[in-house]
Protein backbone atom coordinates (compact mmCIF):
# COMPACT_ATOMS: atom_id res chain seq x y z
CA UNK A 1 0.00 0.00 0.00
CA UNK A 2 2.43 2.79 -1.44
CA UNK A 3 0.14 5.71 -1.11
CA UNK A 4 2.98 8.35 -1.55
CA UNK A 5 5.78 7.99 -3.77
CA UNK A 6 7.11 11.11 -3.53
CA UNK A 7 9.02 11.84 -0.23
CA UNK A 8 6.38 13.46 1.80
CA UNK A 9 8.31 16.51 2.48
CA UNK A 10 8.14 17.88 -0.99
CA UNK A 11 4.76 18.20 0.44
CA UNK A 12 5.41 20.63 3.48
CA UNK A 13 5.64 23.49 1.55
CA UNK A 14 3.14 26.51 1.57
CA UNK A 15 -0.16 25.66 -0.29
CA UNK A 16 0.67 21.84 0.33
CA UNK A 17 0.88 22.47 3.96
CA UNK A 18 -2.59 24.64 4.61
CA UNK A 19 -3.95 21.79 2.72
CA UNK A 20 -2.99 19.35 4.63
CA UNK A 21 -3.59 20.65 8.18
CA UNK A 22 -7.38 21.45 6.17
CA UNK A 23 -7.93 17.51 5.69
CA UNK A 24 -7.03 16.31 8.65
CA UNK A 25 -9.68 14.47 10.71
CA UNK A 26 -9.73 15.68 14.32
CA UNK A 27 -5.99 15.43 15.21
CA UNK A 28 -3.87 19.28 15.49
CA UNK A 29 -1.66 20.57 12.96
CA UNK A 30 1.19 21.78 14.77
CA UNK A 31 3.36 22.76 11.39
CA UNK A 32 1.54 25.73 10.45
CA UNK A 33 2.96 27.42 13.36
CA UNK A 34 7.05 27.73 12.52
CA UNK A 35 7.91 27.76 16.04
CA UNK A 36 7.11 24.74 17.23
CA UNK A 37 9.34 21.63 17.39
CA UNK A 38 8.41 19.10 14.39
CA UNK A 39 8.98 22.46 12.20
CA UNK A 40 12.01 22.91 13.51
CA UNK A 41 13.15 19.20 13.12
CA UNK A 42 12.08 19.30 8.97
CA UNK A 43 14.36 21.69 8.75
CA UNK A 44 17.48 21.40 10.84
CA UNK A 45 17.62 17.50 10.84
CA UNK A 46 19.12 18.16 6.83
CA UNK A 47 22.08 19.68 8.12
CA UNK A 48 22.70 18.34 12.19
CA UNK A 49 24.30 14.98 12.58
CA UNK A 50 23.51 12.62 14.68
CA UNK A 51 25.88 13.43 17.32
CA UNK A 52 24.90 17.10 17.55
CA UNK A 53 21.29 16.37 17.79
CA UNK A 54 21.79 13.98 20.64
CA UNK A 55 23.18 16.86 22.66
CA UNK A 56 20.36 19.15 21.87
CA UNK A 57 18.06 16.86 22.77
CA UNK A 58 19.70 15.66 25.66
CA UNK A 59 21.13 11.60 25.88
CA UNK A 60 18.30 10.21 27.61
CA UNK A 61 15.72 12.94 28.21
CA UNK A 62 12.08 11.47 28.59
CA UNK A 63 9.87 13.14 25.85
CA UNK A 64 6.69 14.90 27.70
CA UNK A 65 4.17 13.08 28.89
CA UNK A 66 0.58 14.50 28.99
CA UNK A 67 -2.67 13.94 31.38
CA UNK A 68 -5.83 11.91 30.87
CA UNK A 69 -7.56 14.96 29.52
CA UNK A 70 -5.36 15.36 26.83
CA UNK A 71 -6.11 13.15 24.70
CA UNK A 72 -8.66 14.03 22.47
CA UNK A 73 -9.51 11.73 20.01
CA UNK A 74 -8.81 8.73 18.86
CA UNK A 75 -5.05 8.18 17.28
CA UNK A 76 -5.48 8.92 13.75
CA UNK A 77 -4.28 6.14 11.60
CA UNK A 78 -1.44 6.40 8.82
CA UNK A 79 0.18 4.91 6.61
CA UNK A 80 -0.97 1.13 5.95
CA UNK A 81 -3.90 1.00 7.98
CA UNK A 82 -5.29 -2.81 7.25
CA UNK A 83 -2.50 -5.30 6.00
CA UNK A 84 -3.73 -7.33 2.66
CA UNK A 85 -0.67 -9.63 2.86
CA UNK A 86 -2.43 -13.17 3.46
CA UNK A 87 -0.14 -14.71 6.39
CA UNK A 88 -1.44 -11.10 8.42
CA UNK A 89 -4.98 -11.80 7.58
CA UNK A 90 -4.84 -15.04 8.83
CA UNK A 91 -3.50 -14.49 12.13
CA UNK A 92 -5.67 -11.29 12.49
CA UNK A 93 -9.01 -13.88 11.88
CA UNK A 94 -7.82 -16.27 14.72
CA UNK A 95 -7.27 -12.67 17.01
CA UNK A 96 -3.77 -12.96 17.00
CA UNK A 97 -3.77 -16.38 18.99
CA UNK A 98 -1.33 -17.54 16.42
CA UNK A 99 0.86 -14.55 16.11
CA UNK A 100 4.75 -14.82 17.53
CA UNK A 101 6.99 -12.26 17.92
CA UNK A 102 10.69 -13.54 17.10
CA UNK A 103 13.56 -12.10 18.52
CA UNK A 104 16.59 -13.06 16.84
CA UNK A 105 19.99 -11.82 15.51
CA UNK A 106 22.50 -11.10 17.74
CA UNK A 107 21.15 -12.39 21.09
CA UNK A 108 22.26 -15.37 23.06
CA UNK A 109 18.95 -16.90 23.38
CA UNK A 110 16.31 -16.52 20.07
CA UNK A 111 12.99 -16.01 21.31
CA UNK A 112 9.26 -16.65 19.96
CA UNK A 113 6.99 -14.49 22.42
CA UNK A 114 2.92 -15.04 21.88
CA UNK A 115 0.72 -11.97 22.55
CA UNK A 116 -0.39 -13.87 26.11
CA UNK A 117 3.55 -14.33 26.87
CA UNK A 118 3.94 -10.50 25.98
CA UNK A 119 1.36 -9.22 28.10
CA UNK A 120 2.18 -10.55 31.32
CA UNK A 121 5.99 -9.25 31.44
CA UNK A 122 5.88 -5.92 33.40
CA UNK A 123 4.32 -3.17 31.20
CA UNK A 124 4.41 0.59 30.83
CA UNK A 125 1.62 3.03 29.98
CA UNK A 126 2.33 6.88 28.56
CA UNK A 127 0.50 9.38 26.95
CA UNK A 128 2.67 11.37 24.74
CA UNK A 129 2.03 13.34 21.93
CA UNK A 130 2.99 11.72 17.99
CA UNK A 131 4.12 13.68 15.50
CA UNK A 132 4.01 12.37 11.53
CA UNK A 133 6.45 14.15 9.16
CA UNK A 134 3.24 15.21 7.56
CA UNK A 135 2.32 17.93 9.79
CA UNK A 136 -0.20 16.26 12.60
CA UNK A 137 -0.25 15.12 15.82
CA UNK A 138 -1.86 13.44 18.43
CA UNK A 139 -1.89 12.58 21.75
CA UNK A 140 -2.49 8.97 23.00
CA UNK A 141 -2.10 6.46 25.92
CA UNK A 142 0.07 3.63 25.17
CA UNK A 143 0.69 0.61 27.06
CA UNK A 144 3.24 -1.98 26.00
CA UNK A 145 6.25 -3.84 27.63
CA UNK A 146 9.77 -1.64 27.94
CA UNK A 147 11.93 -2.99 24.83
CA UNK A 148 14.65 -3.21 26.99
CA UNK A 149 12.74 -5.94 29.13
CA UNK A 150 12.70 -8.10 26.08
CA UNK A 151 16.00 -7.22 25.02
CA UNK A 152 16.87 -8.63 28.73
CA UNK A 153 15.35 -11.43 27.69
CA UNK A 154 16.94 -12.46 24.91
CA UNK A 155 19.97 -10.83 26.19
CA UNK A 156 22.16 -8.83 23.38
CA UNK A 157 25.76 -9.57 22.35
CA UNK A 158 28.36 -7.25 22.83
CA UNK A 159 28.60 -6.60 19.24
CA UNK A 160 25.14 -5.25 18.93
CA UNK A 161 24.21 -1.86 17.89
CA UNK A 162 21.12 -1.65 16.68
CA UNK A 163 17.39 -2.97 16.92
CA UNK A 164 15.38 -3.79 13.06
CA UNK A 165 11.49 -3.80 13.44
CA UNK A 166 10.31 -6.01 10.74
CA UNK A 167 6.42 -5.40 9.97
CA UNK A 168 3.78 -7.32 7.95
CA UNK A 169 3.02 -5.13 5.46
CA UNK A 170 3.84 -4.64 1.94
CA UNK A 171 4.16 -1.50 0.58
CA UNK A 172 5.01 -2.13 -2.84
CA UNK A 173 6.34 -5.01 -5.19
CA UNK A 174 10.05 -4.60 -6.05
CA UNK A 175 11.79 -6.26 -8.60
CA UNK A 176 13.08 -9.18 -6.15
CA UNK A 177 9.31 -9.13 -4.30
CA UNK A 178 7.31 -7.53 -2.04
CA UNK A 179 9.00 -4.80 -0.09
CA UNK A 180 7.61 -4.60 3.48
CA UNK A 181 7.69 -1.92 6.16
CA UNK A 182 10.82 -2.47 8.27
CA UNK A 183 12.66 0.49 10.73
CA UNK A 184 15.35 0.75 13.09
CA UNK A 185 16.65 1.97 15.99
CA UNK A 186 19.85 2.02 18.69
CA UNK A 187 20.84 -0.06 21.25
CA UNK A 188 20.42 3.57 23.35
CA UNK A 189 16.84 4.66 21.93
CA UNK A 190 15.82 0.75 22.77
CA UNK A 191 16.58 0.97 26.00
CA UNK A 192 15.13 4.20 26.69
CA UNK A 193 12.15 4.06 29.78
CA UNK A 194 9.72 5.12 27.01
CA UNK A 195 10.77 2.51 24.47
CA UNK A 196 7.62 0.13 24.30
CA UNK A 197 6.09 -2.03 22.26
CA UNK A 198 2.66 -1.47 22.86
CA UNK A 199 -0.42 -3.54 22.59
CA UNK A 200 -2.88 -1.23 23.73
CA UNK A 201 -4.15 2.22 22.66
CA UNK A 202 -6.17 4.23 24.96
CA UNK A 203 -7.12 1.46 27.43
CA UNK A 204 -8.04 -0.45 24.70
CA UNK A 205 -6.59 -3.71 22.38
CA UNK A 206 -4.49 -1.90 19.52
CA UNK A 207 -6.50 -1.87 16.75
CA UNK A 208 -5.30 -3.15 13.43
CA UNK A 209 -5.54 0.27 11.83
CA UNK A 210 -2.86 1.73 14.60
CA UNK A 211 -0.75 -1.57 14.25
CA UNK A 212 -2.03 -4.63 16.17
CA UNK A 213 -1.20 -6.92 17.21
CA UNK A 214 1.99 -5.05 18.53
CA UNK A 215 3.81 -1.73 17.41
CA UNK A 216 6.63 0.23 18.40
CA UNK A 217 6.46 3.74 20.37
CA UNK A 218 9.72 5.59 20.47
CA UNK A 219 8.50 8.53 21.67
CA UNK A 220 11.48 11.01 20.66
CA UNK A 221 11.41 10.75 17.43
CA UNK A 222 9.00 11.10 14.30
CA UNK A 223 6.22 9.05 13.39
CA UNK A 224 7.69 6.86 10.70
CA UNK A 225 10.27 5.17 13.09
CA UNK A 226 6.86 3.64 15.21
CA UNK A 227 6.91 0.14 13.01
CA UNK A 228 3.21 -1.26 13.40
CA UNK A 229 2.52 -5.11 12.43
CA UNK A 230 5.34 -6.08 14.12
CA UNK A 231 6.47 -10.01 13.39
CA UNK A 232 10.73 -10.14 14.11
CA UNK A 233 12.64 -7.57 16.13
CA UNK A 234 16.45 -8.66 15.20
CA UNK A 235 19.65 -7.32 16.60
CA UNK A 236 22.34 -6.19 14.35
CA UNK A 237 25.72 -4.82 13.83
CA UNK A 238 25.34 -3.05 10.84
CA UNK A 239 22.25 -1.53 8.76
CA UNK A 240 23.59 -2.79 5.53
CA UNK A 241 21.75 -5.64 4.69
CA UNK A 242 18.47 -4.58 5.55
CA UNK A 243 16.45 -2.99 2.49
CA UNK A 244 18.48 -0.65 0.96
CA UNK A 245 20.54 -0.56 3.45
CA UNK A 246 19.66 3.24 4.98
CA UNK A 247 17.94 1.49 7.89
CA UNK A 248 14.21 2.02 7.31
CA UNK A 249 11.52 2.02 4.49
CA UNK A 250 10.74 5.75 4.29
CA UNK A 251 14.63 5.87 5.03
CA UNK A 252 15.50 4.15 2.23
CA UNK A 253 13.37 6.63 -0.08
CA UNK A 254 15.21 9.68 1.93
CA UNK A 255 14.09 10.41 4.97
CA UNK A 256 16.28 11.07 7.57
CA UNK A 257 17.34 7.80 10.47
CA UNK A 258 17.40 9.93 13.18
CA UNK A 259 13.90 11.71 13.29
CA UNK A 260 14.45 13.16 16.77
CA UNK A 261 12.19 15.85 18.17
N1 LIG B 1 4.30 -1.14 9.49
C1 LIG B 1 4.10 0.19 9.35
N2 LIG B 1 4.43 0.99 10.36
C2 LIG B 1 4.23 2.31 10.24
C3 LIG B 1 3.69 2.90 9.07
C4 LIG B 1 3.33 2.01 8.02
O1 LIG B 1 2.84 2.42 6.95
N3 LIG B 1 3.55 0.66 8.20
N4 LIG B 1 3.53 4.27 8.98
C5 LIG B 1 4.31 5.11 9.91
C6 LIG B 1 3.87 6.48 9.99
S1 LIG B 1 4.38 7.53 8.76
C7 LIG B 1 3.19 6.98 11.06
S2 LIG B 1 2.82 8.62 11.24
C8 LIG B 1 2.70 6.07 12.09
C9 LIG B 1 1.18 6.16 12.16
O2 LIG B 1 0.71 5.44 13.26
P1 LIG B 1 -0.85 5.37 13.50
O3 LIG B 1 -1.46 4.67 12.31
O4 LIG B 1 -1.07 4.69 14.78
O5 LIG B 1 -1.32 6.81 13.52
O6 LIG B 1 3.05 4.72 11.90
C10 LIG B 1 4.31 4.51 11.32
N5 LIG B 1 4.57 3.11 11.31
MO1 LIG C 1 4.08 9.63 9.62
Amino acid sequence: MAELRIPRRRFLTGAALAASGAALSGCFDDLADRGKPVRGVLTSAERLTYEAQRLLLGADALAPEYAASEVRQAMRPNGTTGPRDPEYQRLAAAGFTDWRLSVTGLVERELSLSLDEITNMPSRSQITRHDCVEGWSCIASWTGVPLARVLDEAGVKPAARYVVFHCFDTMENGFTGPVRYYESIDLRDARHPQTILAYALNGTTLPVSNGAPLRLRVERQLGYKMAKYLRAIELTDRLSGFGDGMGGYWEDRGYEWFAGI
